[in-house]
């Protein structure tokens, strides 16, 4: 390997560097006069927000420059960590903490009669991802850069993030989300780089001017694609990593050859059509598509993100071999598994690298994370779109597919089943691409993210892989920071786990355990009750003033925020709302104590019947909230347009965490954390991570209910009838029934119709076979919440026990067993 000699002087640091409040205050004014061009008396409070932001992220540039100067001078092993979705939610008061300048700035601010709080809460969060795994994405940013692991990550700046739900007549609306509207100040746009990305055309194969075979893929169209860089900083360290976004732009402005000709429009829809493809994130998580936009995009993604790694390793060598010792790739589920094909085709055709060679840096460099277990939302495409847009990789798909299956049918020879299963291309009536297939054959490790996942899918989607290379298997259960989702999040329950065992639980998450013996502290706990108590004050006010809803804190906040799907089973939740409504109208002192059931989260808009579900959790809210004979013993409220803004002050105010999904499931949840890191107590099944929750916090501080992965298998291989279960389950029978008289829709009998008729007749995800152990289960919380000694206990015993679910852990075993990847140290001048 040849290095190129080139290396930069340190960065200059400039002036606006100092944590000072004075000069924060300085520099604010002068950033509101040279990049908003106004003066304080007649700027809005965008103009403030903004000129906030350049203040804070002035002083982040130089920890931005220096990792940069740092990693490019060691030429340190890189995690390029690839993902259509990254959910960083708001930035300002994140920055701020991490610069631990939060007080300065607020002083800085208020002695211009402007408030801090306001500009945090104007800002307006990029919506860039779904759900869980979007939100991971960013969350295992934040730890690359605490951990001081150089990483860059890479993915698309959608102008049009995830839809705004708003809710009209309990249905869900979806809004345009503009995040860019008002400008996104934490982004450096770098328009002097650009990659070209090639759709359509054909291939030409012949021989060089050397006499070596080459293909040529040429015509069809180029689009560009340009980066935006947002700086994440590290706690407590001065690393810095990026996220680097790309956008894609027309080759040329206008297509000047068919503007002369007077073919003004054909000029722009050009434009329009390369320029869309990072317009709009597609809104369905656990769905593919099959729309030909979508492959666009991971395609161009992933080609621009590659083509930029090759970029930044030839500053240093003269030819991309031992690409894979400078870079680790990990794909962030399937949406980037092209990187494969695309590193393939850069390193073979644009490089000239032998085949064999360009594998072993291919395969030595790439890692794939498996995020579902649901084989219909395995990612799949239909093969002549494939090789409509993409005609080059899908011939090296092809010999990829034409080696890989040569060696399975030295291991299992005979076996064309096998063969036909384990195959790139499903052959099965119209044929398509797996992508789960394509990431696993490029991919040295491959990981499910809790274990109980990791094990399912050694045993089910990707059985014949396993039995192939069992050696690449691994699990990595996900992690949450603690920064963002109780540093930021709960600043009142950070003060007091500070004041009793420290702080440096922010960054080593194990400390935590140092609380047990507080648990058992009662000055201690009638603290802990008090944060809580106001944490869940601060939620209900909030959602007072917002959405008019009005909920008691003092009664038993009962949680369940994550987007809508009928394997989460938020209609489970619903239906035990409708039973327990019912039972009080009959007994007006039963039903345990006074409880507040609060939902949360989007319904993909082509998923109708998750959108029924909100319907029906409004339909329940209204009847229930405005019956007066309960005496607020019951309230339902809908929190509309869940986001990690929102989020983040949901999670502390939770007494119950609702984790309820079909065993076997869900992949891991998240959310499950949150809330347990925040003192809630968790009611669940045993799936996803609740498994490994409840092992670490213990079984007597978790409300276990529901049937095991395994039962629920074996209940389907003998036959599952819905209708039997019904027969024997009086509370349910009563509640679908509520549902179909029109209590919940002002009399309309028919609007629930195909939810109720789906639970009868299939119930696909066992509402009904888990429904009594779920109302159970409920009883047993019910009484464990009257008495609150013993729940806070517990609550307390939860946070101490929930260190290993910190994002930190997470990544370092990413870092050592799978990117063999090590901190860097980066000194500011
Ligand atoms: C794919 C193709 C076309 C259109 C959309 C998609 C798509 C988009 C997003 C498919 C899936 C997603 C998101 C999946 C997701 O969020 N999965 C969750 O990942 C979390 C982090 O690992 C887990 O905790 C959750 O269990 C899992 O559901």
């Amino acid at each position: 390997m040849t290095e190129k000699r080139r290396s930069f002087a340190p960065p200059v640091p400039t002036s606006r560097t100092s944590l000072d409040s004075a000069e924060i205050e300085k520099d604010f004014l002068e950033n509101l006069f040279c990049q908003q061009g106004k003066f304080h008396e007649v700027a809005t409070r965008n103009d403030h927000y903004l000129a906030l932001a350049y203040t804070v992220r002035d002083r982040m540039l130089q920890r931005w420059v220096a990792s940069a100067h740092t990693y490019f001078d060691q030429a340190s092993r890189t995690v390029a960590y690839l993902s259509a979705e990254f959910l960083i939610g708001p930035q300002l008061d994140h920055n701020l903490m991490v610069l631990g300048i939060t007080e300065p700035a607020r002083q800085a601010l208020a002695r211009l009669g402007i408030s801090l709080d306001d500009l945090v809460l104007h800002e307006e969060e990029p919506g860039l991802g779904n759900g869980g795994l979007g939100r991971l994405a960013a969350c295992y940013m934040d730890s690359l850069a605490t951990l001081k692991i150089p990483a860059i990550g890479y993915g698309i700046r959608y102008e049009f993030g995830i839809f705004d739900q708003q809710i009209r007549d309990g249905w869900q609306v979806e809004v345009a989300d503009r995040w860019l509207r008002l400008g996104f100040p934490w982004e450096i746009a770098h328009p002097d780089i650009e990659h070209p990305v090639r759709f359509g055309g054909h291939v030409e194969h012949g021989d060089d001017a050397e006499g070596r075979y080459r293909a040529v893929w040429t015509g069809g169209r180029v689009v560009m694609g340009t980066p935006y860089d947002t700086p994440i900083l590290g706690y407590g360290v001065t690393n810095a990593n990026v996220l680097r976004l790309w956008q894609a732009i027309s080759v040329q402005s206008l297509d000047l050859s068919a503007f002369n000709t007077g073919d003004h429009y054909r000029a722009v829809e050009e434009r329009i059509a390369s320029e869309t493809i990072s317009r709009v994130l597609y809104p369905s998580d656990q769905a593919y598509s099959g729309k030909a936009l979508r492959l666009q995009q991971q395609y161009f993604f992933v080609s621009c993100s590659l083509q930029d790694m090759i970029r930044i390793y030839l500053q240093k060598h003269t030819s991309p071999a031992g690409f894979d010792a400078r870079y680790a790739i990990q794909l962030n589920d399937t949406h980037p598994a092209l990187a494969v094909v695309e590193l393939m085709r850069l390193l073979v055709d644009e490089h000239g690298l032998p085949w064999d060679e360009a594998w072993g840096i291919t395969t030595r460099a790439t890692a794939y994370t498996n995020h579902t277990l649901l084989p219909e939302a395995l990612e799949t495409w239909p093969l002549p779109m494939f090789r409509e847009l993409l005609p080059r990789p899908l011939e090296i798909l092809y010999e990829i597919n034409r080696r890989f299956l040569d060696d399975v049918r030295v291991r299992f020879p005979g076996d064309d089943e096998r063969l036909a299963r384990m195959s790139l291309v499903d052959e099965h009536g119209e044929k398509r691409v797996r992508m789960a297939n394509l990431a696993c054959v490029g991919s040295h490790s491959i990981n499910g993210v809790a274990a109980l996942h990791s094990e399912l899918l050694a045993q089910t989607v990707l059985r014949d892989f396993h039995d192939l290379h069992p050696e690449r298997f691994t699990n990595v259960t996900n992690g949450v920071t603690p920064r963002r989702f109780v540093q930021l999040a709960n600043p009142e329950l950070t003060a007091l786990l500070t004041e009793a065992i420290g702080s440096s639980w922010t960054r080593d998450l194990e400390r935590l355990s140092d609380l047990e013996p507080f648990a058992h502290d009662a000055a201690f706990a009638a603290r802990f009750a008090e944060v809580k108590l106001r944490a869940k004050t601060r939620f209900a006010e909030r959602l007072r003033r917002d959405h008019g809803i009005s909920l008691d804190p003092h009664t038993l906040f009962d949680m369940q925020v994550k987007r809508i799907h009928e394997y989460k089973r938020q209609h489970l939740n619903v239906l035990r709302v409708v039973a327990l409504y019912l039972k009080l109208k009959r007994e007006p002192h039963g039903g345990g104590p006074p409880r507040s059931v609060i939902f949360g989260g989007k319904a993909a808009p082509g998923y109708g019947m998750a959108k029924l579900i909100i319907r029906l959790i409004h339909g329940v809210a209204e009847v229930v909230n405005a019956d007066t004979t309960l005496q607020s013993r019951l309230r339902v409220a809908f929190v509309p347009d869940f986001n990690v803004k929102n989020a983040m002050l949901l999670y502390p105010a939770a007494d119950l965490s609702e984790q309820i999904s079909t065993a076997g499931k869900e992949a891991s949840g998240t959310g499950n954390m949150k809330f347990s890191l925040n003192g809630a107590l968790t009611i669940g099944t045993l799936d996803g991570a609740n498994v490994e929750i409840r092992e670490r916090v213990g079984k007597e501080h978790f409300f276990l209910f529901g049937l095991t992965a395994a039962e629920v298998e074996a209940r389907w291989a003998k036959g599952y009838r819905p209708a039997e279960v019904l027969e024997h389950a009086p509370e349910l029978q009563g509640a679908l029934e509520a549902l179909r008289s029109g209590l919940f829709s002002r009399g309309d009998r028919g609007m629930y119709e195909p939810l109720v008729r789906s639970l009868v007749e299939v119930d696909p995800f066992l509402v009904c076979a888990d429904f009594a152990s779920y109302l159970e289960c409920q009883e047993d919380v019910s009484r464990a919440f009257s008495d609150p000694r013993a729940w806070t206990r517990s609550a307390i015993l939860n946070v101490a026990r929930m260190g290993y679910f910190s994002s930190d852990r997470s990544i370092r075993e990413y870092a050592s067993r799978i990117w063999r990847a090590g901190p860097v140290d980066v000194v500011l001048d």
